[in-house]
């Protein structure tokens, strides 16, 4: 593992361009449920048919919607963790690093992280309105908080869902354009926290390697991910991030 580290730091001295792809397992240590994989897992408890899928919506609403009022009491108390905290030091040394997130918890934000953050999947603390489309900020966590529930939009009426991806559904094009980006022209990726079974964010892993790209895994278990990297980190990122940067 030493030697490892020490690779990953040589490369990070020569590097000009450097990104990173963050997952649910970054923000494990701050007390946020993975998706996948733990007892505790969000998947163990919930099919995702049943809860993030337009389908699941347009059945009952209301339910998806207080799942989604739950994580936000959950993700509103946690504090971002130090692997947040080394990303956010590290981006701060390069001219070009960008940040690919599939978490929509807004912990890398709330670690100070200065430069471009891509959020893959959207925000848990915006809402869309399917009339109007108009996008708003809501940190609101109970449904006695909305005047109706589930929640219209102020202007037209419509009904609110949260502002992320759900399965089945298109990642907004222009974000996706810039994770390519950063992707095809990194000269250093990491791939940290994320089971890599989710497309097409899993795919940008690949994309580095193609073009010739050193990549890096940051996790505590083999992924599919783990046979496209240069180098695997095994450990929980919390750890491992305050060594390289
Ligand atoms: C630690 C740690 C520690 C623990 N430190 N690490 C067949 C083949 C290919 C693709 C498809 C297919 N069938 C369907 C698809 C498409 C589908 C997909 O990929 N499905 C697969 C599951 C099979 N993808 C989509 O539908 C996407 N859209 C799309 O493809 O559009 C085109 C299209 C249109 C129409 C039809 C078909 C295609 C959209 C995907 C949206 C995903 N949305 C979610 C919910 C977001 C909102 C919310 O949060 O509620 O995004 S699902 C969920 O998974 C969430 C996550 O961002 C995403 C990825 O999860 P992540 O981050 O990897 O977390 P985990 O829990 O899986 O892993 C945690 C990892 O951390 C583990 O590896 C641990 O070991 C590790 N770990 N502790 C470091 N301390
Ligand atoms: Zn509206």
């Amino acid at each position: 593992m030493r030697d490892s580290i020490e690779t990953v730091r040589a490369r990070l001295a020569g590097a000009r361009t450097v990104a990173a792809l963050t997952g649910a397992g970054i923000s494990a240590e701050s007390g946020i449920p993975t998706f996948r994989g733990e007892p505790d897992s969000l998947w163990e408890d919930h099919r995702p048919e049943d809860l993030a899928t337009p389908e699941a919506f347009r059945r009952d609403p209301a339910l998806v919607w207080r799942w989604y009022l739950w994580r936000r009491s959950v993700v509103g108390v946690a504090k971002p963790n130090p692997g947040h905290a080394a990303l956010a030091r590290l981006a701060g040394r390069f001219d070009h690093f960008t940040l690919i997130t599939q978490n929509v918890d807004g912990l890398h934000e709330k670690a100070g992280h200065p430069s471009d953050l891509v959020e893959l999947h959207g925000s848990l603390w915006r809402t869309r309105c399917l009339g109007c489309g108009r996008r708003r900020e809501d940190r609101r966590c109970y449904p006695e908080q909305f005047e109706r529930f589930p929640p219209a939009c102020d202007h037209c009426g419509g009904l609110l869902r949260p502002d992320v991806v759900w399965f089945g559904e298109s990642l907004d094009h222009s974000r996706f354009d810039r994770a390519v980006r950063a992707a095809v022209a990194s000269d250093l990726f990491f791939v940290i926290g994320t089971s890599g079974v989710v497309q097409p964010a899993a795919s940008l892993a690949g994309l580095a390697r193609e073009n010739g790209h050193f990549v890096v895994e940051v996790n505590p278990d083999a992924t599919p991910i783990s046979i496209v990297a240069d180098v695997c980190l095994r450990g929980p990122s919390g750890d491992i991030l305050p060594q390289l940067f």
